[in-house]
């Protein structure tokens, strides 16, 4: 799974690399736009509230003893520190932080209630790790005393590559279409992040042992899909009725 995914990426980079780097200039800091509606439309989803019902669940870890992959960092050390740990996976209290957990075929039910999406560059990491968030603009800040370079592989929405000196006004990033999009420093190597763009708002992350609650579930059964960076994609099917909780447990390694 994990060739599988690098794979993917390497051609995914070399698809959007020439875009990227036409766009690669100092340009002038955006204005940043006020945060969209929620619950647009997006194609493929209605909004048609009603009763639900409630999936909960964990998403458990299998996989060896997590190592966190060390990156000595050689340039901006005031900022950055003279070390990097990366984890490819993050393990709280026996389960899965930050994977993403969605509903991959529900069309209609409640609307878009996620935080406006907001990506910040602080001691040179990308915060937060992963971004969930509607379809709509997002607010990428530098919160650093130091220059980074933001640059969006996205794959349905447009490619992003800009410079963020120090003190640079906030930057707003239209993502109108459902995406799954890594983030990368072009000047710190080691900076990546995901943005996930969702299609519908049965989406969530997990959270301290791995747990995630999807609320307002219009009754039916669905495929339950749960994605993780280096640990790839599982789902199941789930029936959910009105007025009830259904459980759903992943076993990722
Ligand atoms: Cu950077």
């Amino acid at each position: 799974m994990i060739r599988q995914h690098k794979a993917l990426l390497g051609t995914r980079i070399a698809a959007v690399a020439l875009a990227g780097f036409s766009a690669c200039v100092w340009l002038a800091p955006q204005v940043v736009q006020a945060a969209p509606p929620q619950g647009g439309s997006v194609s493929g989803y209605t909004v048609q509230p009603g009763p639900g019902g409630t999936i909960s669940g964990k998403i458990l870890y299998a996989g060896p003893p997590v190592r966190a992959k060390k990156v000595t960092v050689t340039q901006d050390n005031e900022t950055c520190g003279k070390m990097k740990e990366i984890l490819p996976v993050q393990v709280k209290d026996g389960g899965i932080v930050d994977a993403v957990v969605w509903l991959d075929d529900v069309s209609h039910g409640k609307a878009f209630a996620f935080p406006a999406g907001s990506l910040d560059q602080k001691g040179c990491m990308f915060m937060p790790h992963v971004v969930l968030m509607a379809p709509g603009q997002l607010k990428i800040t530098n919160s650093d005393p130091a220059a980074h370079n933001v640059h969006l592989f996205a794959k349905s929405n447009r490619a992003f590559n800009q410079v963020m000196p120090q003190g640079s006004d906030p930057l707003s990033v239209p993502l109108f279409r459902p995406d799954t999009i890594i983030v990368r420093c072009d000047v710190h190597t080691w900076m990546q992040g995901h943005i996930i763009v969702a299609k519908n708002p049965y989406y969530a992350l997990s959270g301290s042992g791995g747990s995630f609650t999807l609320t307002d579930v219009p009754p039916g059964t669905y495929h339950l899909k749960v994605w993780q960076e280096t640990l790839g994609t599982q789902e199941q099917t789930v029936t959910v009725q009105a007025g009830q909780t259904a459980s759903a447990n992943f076993t990722l390694k």
